[in-house]
């Protein structure tokens, strides 16, 4: 701009003093990701759901930012930690699946392109994305889902290391430990920080082995849900009452009883040392004890194991609660809070009872739904809740962004910059694609994909099945009337399908090819 407009003397230097110190500090914004795994919006309070309190989760949202419509693009892990790295979704960045994919290290990622912009890079934690990560300045990573209860490492030497100690302590102290000892201080920095917490089988942290005991959990509305007119919908394989082990996912573990999941069960607690495990048996033994004397049935049965898992659920949040409040402290303490951008999100959402189901998958709201709560650093404007449609494939451009460095042509998701400094952009997206292909696998979740609208959702279930499942957001929040093929609703369905096609003509998503092609076959 100096050539554009000269300026002499003084003006001319002060502007370029002022326009160095500005890129300066455009530069210096540090970047905290906290990613948890399986963490919902339902079990958080800031979200308005007070089943159980977040209070360190509440004061991000308090004192930044809450999207209210936040969303991921296939609601599994390693996709979706895939779609958050490159800014792509699935079918873009080839990481569909959890069960066939390995990640291709050295296709464009965002923390590769925050390097080139000059920003150290750090990961901890969970990865799973089978082939070791490329674009990190330091990480280190569990193999697989990891371990609750003295987990096991792999460093970059490739070495595996067992730590002692509680997942999330461990991941936090490494973290906290890189950014205050490891890292170069004179760059910028961007960490990730991966929690293998909220994932199953949910195994709490020692000291909270006994919270939440003494609370009974509300049914969801919808718990003994029939399926009814939605047949993907009946053929999953997540159902409390049916499908989850009553040893591995509810620890009734007791020697004259067997289920297919009691020796994964006794490998992940047989973990602990003796004295931890004593603690562990003391606390579940009269549990245990009292479960098969009542020995409950169908409805009470369901219920019962509803309120396990809830609990089991809630206490593994509260260690998760305390160690972000561990990092807000730490980036308080040392003044980088108002310099950092720290997000606090999950890798999708998760059924806390809805439908009568754990687990995740579906295009239904629970899933594809995840938290997103931001810390903004001080010169950002925004405030309290961004009700705009986001998905997980806008953080990458949002780093990217706020880094300074250019977005690359081929990524898919757009900036938040915008809506953290307090725009309403007029041209906001209006609508979100979403796509899920693991299946036959874990759970049975048909594959489908959809469009989804502030109001509207269509699903088109595929493959070993031709379903199509339209619901009014507005009218029927928990997804239980399936409207497709309705009458009164043969103009929305067609709107929506074009919406859909142009979604996939954009993103280039071959499916309808390959459903043409099969038809054919
Ligand atoms: C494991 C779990 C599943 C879960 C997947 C995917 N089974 O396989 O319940 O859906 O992970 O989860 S378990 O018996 O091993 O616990 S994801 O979050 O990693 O995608
Ligand atoms: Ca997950």
């Amino acid at each position: 701009s100096a050539f554009l407009y000269p300026l002499t003397g003084m003006a001319a230097l002060a502007s370029l003093a002022s326009c160095t110190e500005e890129k300066e500090a455009a530069k210096q914004y540090n970047i905290v990701y906290i990613m948890t795994d399986d963490h919902t919006a339902q079990m958080m309070s800031c979200y308005g759901n007070h089943l159980i309190e977040t209070p360190n989760l509440d004061r991000i949202a308090n004192d930044g930012v809450i999207f209210t419509n936040s969303f991921v693009a296939n609601s599994l892990s390693g996709p979706s930690r895939a779609c958050m790295l490159t800014g792509k979704h699935s079918h873009a960045n080839g990481f569909t699946d959890n069960t066939t994919c390995v990640f291709d290290g050295s296709q464009q990622t965002m923390p590769k392109l925050l390097q080139q912009a000059g920003y150290q890079t750090a990961l901890i934690g969970k990865w799973h994305l089978i082939s070791l990560p490329t674009g990190f300045d330091h990480w280190e990573i569990v193999p697989e889902q990891g371990d609750y209860y003295n987990p096991d490492f792999i460093n970059m030497d490739n070495d595996t290391i067992r730590k002692e100690g509680y997942i999330t302590n461990l991941i936090t102290d490494m973290s906290i430990d890189w950014m205050e000892n490891q890292r170069d201080k004179n760059k910028p920095f961007c960490i990730f920080i991966h929690h293998k917490a909220i994932h199953r089988n949910w195994l709490p942290e020692l000291k909270y082995l006994s919270l939440y005991e003494d609370k009974t959990f509300p049914l969801p509305d919808n718990f003994y849900d029939d399926y009814e007119g939605r047949p993907a919908a009946a053929a999953q394989e997540m159902n409390i009452l049916k499908d989850m082990d009553i040893i591995y996912d509810n620890k009734m573990d007791r020697a004259d009883k067997e289920t297919p999941l009691k020796e994964r069960y006794e490998s992940y607690v047989g973990r602990l040392s003796p004295e931890d495990r004593k603690v562990y048996d003391a606390f579940y033994e009269p549990i245990i004890e009292d479960f098969y004397k009542k020995n409950p049935k169908g409805k009470e049965l369901a219920e019962w194991k509803y309120q396990r898992y809830m609990r089991d659920y809630s206490k593994v949040v509260k260690s998760l609660d305390d160690n972000v409040g561990r990092v807000l402290d730490y980036l308080k303490e040392k003044g980088l809070l108002d310099n950092t951008l720290v997000v606090y999100t999950s890798d999708q959402g998760f059924y806390m009872g809805e439908h009568g189901w754990f687990d995740k998958r579906f295009m239904y709201e629970e899933s594809m739904h995840t938290p997103l709560i931001m810390h903004l650093p001080k010169d950002f404007k925004a405030k309290g809740e961004i009700p705009q449609m986001v998905q997980n494939i806008d953080y990458a451009p949002t780093f990217l962004d706020l880094a300074g460095a250019p977005i690359p042509e081929d990524i898919q998701g757009v900036s938040l910059l915008p809506l953290l400094k307090g725009e309403k952009p007029a041209d906001w997206r209006k609508s979100l694609y979403y796509h899920f292909y693991e299946f036959p696998a874990e759970h049975m979740v048909k594959r489908h994909y959809g469009v989804r609208t502030e109001r509207y959702k269509l699903i088109h279930f595929y493959n070993d099945i031709d379903e199509w499942e339209l619901y009014d957001l507005q009218e029927d929040p928990t997804e239980m009337h399936n409207l497709y093929g309705k009458p009164g609703y043969e103009k929305i369905t067609e709107d929506l399908k074009a919406e859909l096609v142009k979604l996939q003509t954009q993103y280039q998503d071959p499916i309808e090819e390959k459903l043409k092609q099969q038809q054919k076959n």
